[in-house]
């Protein structure tokens, strides 16, 4: 891959491989030495790439995007609402190639309702302080990067599929990182808690929230809570809070 594109945005620094276990484990090695802000790792193909639960992502050699952000987390940063930082800088890189995406809270990027995306974020502490937050982004570019389907857990898709043609990684790659580095100083604010809320798919729509338990909680999705927890409505009208963790979600049947 050509990172010349990348020279000209305020990154920390950058590590590149042609074929990595997991962005994400090099990223959480690299963060507990001496990572700088805003360091990233890339690869064309991971052996080992992770989801949540330790579910497997796949990343075939050339297929897909496979980058690890390193943030060094302000006091005041909010952490919960770094999920949405990746979800927004993938959706306005989809945005600029004319599509239409949508977040899937809380972790996955939807074109045409097929997973697209997903995002791994890893939070390494010292204590109760956040020293370093690893934002792993999966991004699939050719069909080549999608595991069978009964391997998935819902329907996948890849963006030259949803685009009709090839999209480059490079400039793809460029958008995600500019949006991420702009809107990081905003993460606390108001107007990016509102244009993550706007994202959402399945809005006024009735779903399901499938816990690691398999407790099953039905309800209409109204948005997020300051904190980007989900915020559901249920039968009776009540409203229910659904923090960010390791929960599905899916339309109602
Ligand atoms: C995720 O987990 O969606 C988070 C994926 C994060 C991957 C990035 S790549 C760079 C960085 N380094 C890593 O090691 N990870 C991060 P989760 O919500 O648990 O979804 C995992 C499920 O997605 C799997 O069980 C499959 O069903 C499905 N899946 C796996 N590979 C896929 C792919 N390439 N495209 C679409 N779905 C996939």
């Amino acid at each position: 891959m050509n990172l010349k594109l990348l020279e000209s945005l305020a990154l920390g620094e950058v590590r590149y491989f042609d074929s990595v276990g997991s962005t994400n484990d090099l990223a959480i090695e690299w963060a507990n030495q001496n990572a700088p802000h805003l360091s990233i790792v890339i690869a064309d193909e991971q052996t080992a790439g992770r989801g949540r639960l330790n579910r497997k992502w796949l990343t075939p050699k050339g297929t897909a995007l496979a980058l690890s952000v390193i943030l060094r987390p302000e006091e005041n940063t909010p952490l919960s609402r770094t999920v949405g930082l990746g979800a927004l800088a993938i959706t306005d890189a989809c945005l600029k190639l004319g599509l239409a995406p949508q977040i899937k809270w809380p972790n996955d990027i939807l074109l045409n309702n097929k997973k697209v995306a997903g995002i791994l974020v890893e939070t390494l502490w010292d204590g109760a302080t956040a020293r370093a937050v690893v934002v792993g982004m999966g991004v699939n570019f050719t069909k080549e990067a999608l595991p069978p389907a009964e391997a998935l857990n819902f329907p996948a898709t890849s963006l030259e599929s949803a685009l009709g043609k090839a999209a480059s990684r490079e400039e793809f790659l460029r958008e995600v990182l500019a949006s991420f580095i702009a809107r990081l100083p905003q993460i606390a604010s108001a107007q990016f808690l509102n244009a993550w809320a706007e994202r959402l798919a399945y809005q006024n729509e009735e779903v399901q929230i499938i816990a690691q338990s398999d407790e099953i909680t039905h309800g209409k999705l109204l948005g997020l809570e300051n904190d980007g927890s989900l915020s559901l409505q249920n039968a009776n009208g009540n409203r229910l809070t659904i923090r960010y963790g390791d929960v599905s979600l899916r339309p109602s049947a």
